[in-house]
C-alpha cells in the first residue's frame, strides 16, 4: 500500500518542481548587442503594472559586467490623443545582477532601452514588445 504511494507521489513533486520553475522564469529576454549580452529574467511575463526584471550583462569576453552604471527606460511612441511616454525605472546593483522595477502604466506598444557602463565600456540594449 505505502509502496504503491511513492509513484504518485513523486509524480505529483515532479510536477510541482516543473511548474514552480516554469514560473521562476515566465519571462525571460536575451539581447545581443556589440558584443555585449543582457539576460532578462523575470517571474511573471510582462503585464500592466511593476514587472522586477533581474538583468545580467555579459561583456564581449563572456564574463559578467558587474559594478556598472545601469539605467532602464520605457517607452511609449504617441498613440491617438496620447502623447508619448518615456520613464526612467529603478535600477537596483545585486552584485552578479542588476533588479529593475519595470512600471509598465499601461497596455500598448513598449520600447525598452538598457544602458550600462563602466569606466569606457559601455552596452546599450534595446527591444519591444505589445503588452
Ligand atoms: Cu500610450
Amino acid at each position: 500500500m505505502k509502496r504503491n504511494l511513492f509513484v504518485p507521489i513523486f509524480l505529483l513533486l515532479g510536477l510541482f518542481l516543473v511548474s514552480a520553475c516554469q514560473k521562476k522564469e515566465a519571462f525571460k529576454k536575451e539581447i545581443v548587442s556589440g558584443g555585449y549580452k543582457a539576460v532578462i529574467t523575470s517571474d511573471q511575463p510582462p503585464h500592466v503594472g511593476i514587472n522586477i526584471w533581474k538583468i545580467k550583462i555579459y561583456k564581449p569576453d563572456g564574463k559578467l559586467m558587474t559594478g556598472a552604471n545601469v539605467s532602464v527606460n520605457g517607452y511609449m511612441p504617441p498613440m491617438p490623443g496620447m502623447p508619448e511616454m518615456s520613464f526612467d525605472y529603478p535600477v537596483v546593483d545585486k552584485g552578479s545582477y542588476y533588479e529593475s522595477k519595470v512600471n509598465l502604466s499601461m497596455r500598448g506598444t513598449w520600447q525598452i532601452t538598457i544602458k550600462a557602463q563602466k569606466g569606457n565600456e559601455q552596452a546599450q540594449f534595446k527591444f519591444g514588445f505589445n503588452l
